[in-house]
């Protein structure tokens, strides 16, 4: 059995006293990590208050992105050893808005996938296709090299670890999601993709995430598919009723 995973991504919204407010709101009323694990992506300068604030709560941070070197000259960067020195626990890493608008490429995605683990992050790698690919039936091909590329050289127990989230790249913030069978379709897919790149068993204990467009209203849909084990939501985790509402329909 996989346990469901929720995880908001802030993208770049949000002030400090916004932050603070959210997490006043959510705390106490999360459901327990035993039903679902809950992680808030938010922006960096807010993780280290936020771990502090939630840790007793059943909710965990994540960054949304990192460097995969430890230090050095590489500014406006984050470390992977500085996330996990202040309790982040997961990072997103790949999403489609880093790879399009920040140039991040699968090679970028794999360093960073294998320096995530080498500091003790649980990464959330992103992949998924265009609309011109989804409208040429290339998505399955193009999500299969975007996996195998950001996977390549981790270890079986790696990859039973960490999360995967296909969010078709038409159905991010556009209020048009992709139907849930279309979702589970490709959710299949990347299991079997993870199954001939590595085992059945990994391919059994890797968790997918749908992501794009989910809110409340449809979160059901996508949670009632076998190959789909939770959400990354973008808009629909900013505000703290909506976002309990996801964990409620999840749990
Ligand atoms: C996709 C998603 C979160 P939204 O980027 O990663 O955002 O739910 O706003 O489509």
């Amino acid at each position: 059995m996989r346990k469901p995973i929720i995880a908001g991504n802030w993208k770049m919204h949000k002030t400090m006293e916004e932050a603070v407010d959210f997490t006043e709101k959510v705390k106490g009323m999360v459901p327990s990590s035993a039903q679902v694990e809950t992680v808030i992506c938010a922006p960096f300068l807010f993780l280290d208050r936020l771990v502090n604030d939630v840790k007793r709560y059943n909710v965990k941070v994540g960054a949304q992105t990192m460097h995969y070197e430890e230090q050095g000259a590489y500014t406006g960067e984050v470390s992977p050893a500085a996330l996990k020195g202040i309790g982040v626990s997961h990072v997103i890493l790949g999403h489609s808005e880093r790879r399009e608008l920040y140039n991040e490429t699968d090679e970028a995605v794999n360093k960073k996938v294998l320096s995530a683990f080498q500091y003790g992050l649980t990464p959330i790698v992103c992949v998924g296709e265009t609309l011109e690919q989804w409208e040429n039936g290339e998505t399955n091909e193009h999500v299969k090299s975007q996996v195998t590329k950001a996977l390549q050289g981790l270890s079986e127990d790696q990859v039973k670890s960490l999360v995967i989230a296909y969010e078709p790249i038409w159905a991010i913030g556009t209020g048009k999601s992709s139907t849930a069978d279309g979702a589970e379709e490709v959710c299949g897919h990347i299991r079997q993709v993870i199954e001939s790149n590595f085992s059945k068993g990994a391919a059994d204990a890797v968790r997918i995430q749908y992501g794009g467009s989910v809110k409340p209203e449809n979160i059901r849909e996508f949670m009632n598919c076998p190959n789909i084990d939770g959400a990354l939501v973008g808009g629909a985790s900013l505000d703290p009723d909506s976002f309990l509402k996801l964990l409620e329909a999840s749990a």
